[in-house]
């Protein structure tokens, strides 16, 4: 370490130190999510740049060493001396914690990612890092390794171009996982580029042979983040419903379209960040959407005076909307800190909303009698559906006697010792209970393909059968009514043929799952088998392999000769009771996938359920290879 910086050096690196030593308390976690934060903490310094009005274009390159580049071409970062630090600006930026408060042209506190801890957190998780500055015709670098200084500050050049460059290596003594992955960053950047009417980000990906290069740049914002999440889905009308204001310091943006299917899909965000579990930003729309809804079809008539209000949640059947706003003091609260607690945001979002949407509806009355009618069929619908379910609701109490018939139950009772496969069709499933481990593992056979809940409403699904015996068997009820702490099987295994059929209903179920009972998949109690592809028969010897891969490996050991006899397997049905046991269904010896979800992607995930279960056949095929990223390994 040079001299020449005195005292408070020591304060910079200690304070970099901390970072070091305990970093998910800066960035979350060191594991994938936490090495991907990096890049959004570095991105967001440049988005508040183009919301401060001055940077329209943001590059990130993946270079082939797995560094990162981004670049911006925004002021640059102020290389004059700081009069606290007694150090050019744009090292207190990488070198103390919390530098310079990162706020936004307008005065927002536009701290994006999940602490808003900025450039220094990241320099300090950084194997190495360097930035660049273009400003007045010059080039200023500096490199940082461990967040430790390299050189002062120096001009190595001259340019015609304006703004910052940014190139870090994350540091493997800190992270589980270094190598960045494209898909993941590709969809928090297109997520940010929505919410950012009008910046250009560009994603390049210069490790393989062939670049990869996708471009996000939509003039219309959020009005088209809409079009996108509801691209593969029915509008209900051409408009996108958009209200946008500012009440004192918050600015509120609202965009949002009704769909023909009977999931809501309402995303919002605060200050660019994804509020998972909304808060009062959230209620201020849907106060704002209620309110305003029955006023106008009162005044219009299509509701009578004896008749009672929509409800909230008839008028949100199939509408997809985003949230967003910006608030200079943002208070985050519950337990992961994802809801906003500013009570003044409330107020300000049901303010814009009443006064656009009132607007809106006056003006466009065909749009406006759409979304009525809409409503009130879901408002049947779901009068209908409460009967139906207080008749399931009456049944679970009723506990062991109204399991389903076809339910092959185990014996023990402790929830977390007990396992249940669904199995799908009906040999299989009389296979798995000869083959099963009667004590703790269940079997529920599903005849045939699965009703798709995205294409139907509540008062259908809850008399399909196969639904109903899932409901009853797994003993938790469902949506409002859903009891995590009276499920009877802690490993809920989907167990379908290794083909496209098999993802499809594998799919059908998740679906269900997702839409009905998700903290099943967010607290990770379902899993998918994975039967075997190949049998490999060689003499008296017995081996099987779960992918390509597996059985070249398996013919390489073994030999690659005319004394082996290898049987691809085309569905379960092919295997006997012990095939099954040994490759699948032992717990010693099986694999199975955990299925989880990220929460932070919720809107992705429902647009990646939709392209499979909609009705349009071309992005289908897509999903069903995609499907296994929901999933991870376990239990090998
Ligand atoms: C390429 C990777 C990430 C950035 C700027 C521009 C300014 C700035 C950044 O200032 C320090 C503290 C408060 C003024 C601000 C330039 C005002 C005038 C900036 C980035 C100085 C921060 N001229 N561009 N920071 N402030 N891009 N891209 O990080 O007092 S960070």
């Amino acid at each position: 370490m040079s001299q020449e910086y005195g005292a408070d050096q020591i304060q910079i690196l200690e304070g970099l130190e901390a970072v070091r030593k305990r970093p998910g308390m800066y960035i979350g976690s060191t594991s994938s999510k936490g090495l991907h934060h990096l890049v959004y903490e570095i991105v967001d310094n440049a988005v508040d740049e183009a919301l401060a009005g001055y940077c329209d274009t943001i590059l990130v390159t993946l270079n082939p060493d797995n560094s990162v580049t981004v670049l911006d071409n925004g002021r640059g970062i102020p290389v004059g001396i700081n009069q606290k630090a007694g150090i050019p600006a744009v090292e207190v930026v990488f070198t103390i914690l919390h530098a310079g408060g990162k706020f936004g042209g307008g005065g927002y506190k536009v701290s994006g990612g999940l602490h808003g801890v900025g450039a220094s957190v990241v320099n300090a998780l950084s194997q190495w890092l360097e930035v660049e500055i273009y400003i007045d015709g010059k080039i200023y670098k500096q490199r940082y390794e461990r967040g430790n200084v390299m050189y002062p500050l120096k001009e190595i050049g001259t340019t015609d171009r304006n703004g910052t460059k940014v190139t870090f290596l994350p540091d493997p003594e800190i992270f589980e996982e270094t190598i960045f992955d494209f898909e993941v960053l590709k969809q928090r950047l297109r997520e940010m580029a929505f919410l950012t009417k009008n910046i250009k980000i560009i994603l390049r990906d210069e490790r393989p042979e062939e670049p990869l290069e996708k471009v996000f740049h939509y003039e219309g914002g959020i009005k088209e983040y809409v079009q996108y999440l509801n691209k593969h889905k029915d509008p209900l009308y051409q408009e996108i419903i958009y209200c946008e204001g500012q009440r004192d310091e918050i600015y509120v943006e609202v965009a949002m379209q009704h769909n023909s299917t009977y999931t809501e899909g309402i995303y919002s965000f605060v200050n660019n960040i994804t509020t998972p579990e909304g808060g009062t930003h959230l209620i201020g729309f849907k106060n704002a959407l209620t309110k305003t809804f029955n006023d106008y079809a009162r005044s219009q008539k299509y509701l009578k005076e004896n008749e009672p209000n929509l409800s909230g949640e008839d008028i949100r059947e199939g509408l997809t909307a985003i949230i967003s706003i910006k608030i200079p003091e943002p208070q985050f609260e519950g337990q992961t800190k994802q809801k906003l607690g500013n009570s003044e945001a409330r107020g300000a979002v049901e303010s814009v909303v009443s006064e656009q949407l009132t607007y809106f509806l006056e003006l466009n009355p065909q749009v406006a009698k759409m979304m009525v009618e809409k409503a009130i069929l879901a408002q049947r619908a779901r009068e209908a559906a409460r009967k139906a379910r207080d008749l399931t609701r009456r049944k679970t109490a009723l506990d062991s006697m109204s399991l389903p018939g076809k339910l092959a139950d185990c014996s023990e009772k402790d929830p977390a010792k007990c396992e249940i496969y669904i199995v799908e069709g009906d040999s299989a499933g009389g296979s798995a209970k000869t083959a099963r481990s009667r004590a703790t593992q269940a079997i529920l056979p599903l005849r045939g393909k699965i009703l798709n809940v995205e294409k139907s409403r509540l008062d259908k699904i809850l008399v399909n059968n196969e639904i109903k015996a899932m409901i009853t068997a797994f003993g938790t009820g469902i949506s409002d009514d859903f009891d995590i702490s009276k499920l009877r099987y802690h490993k809920i295994i989907i167990m379908t043929d290794a083909d496209v059929d098999g993802a499809h209903i594998s799919t059908l179920l998740l679906t269900f799952f997702y839409r009905f009972m998700p903290e099943l998949i967010k607290q990770g109690y379902v899993y998918l088998a994975k039967p075997p592809l190949y049998k490999i028969e060689r003499n008296k010897m017995v081996r099987y392999a779960y992918s390509d891969e597996e059985l070249n490996q398996i013919l390489k050991e073994i030999g690659r000769d005319g004394n082996n006899k290898i049987q691809r397997y085309k569905g379960l049905g092919e295997m006997d009771a012990d095939q099954l046991w040994e490759t699948t269904m032992d717990p010693e010896r099986r694999i199975l996938l955990r299925v989880t979800m990220d929460e932070d992607q919720s809107s992705e995930i429902d647009l990646t359920f939709t392209t499979l279960m909609g009705d349009k056949v071309e992005p289908r095929r897509e999903f069903i290879e995609k499907n296994a990223k929901f999933a991870s390994n376990l239990d090998i």
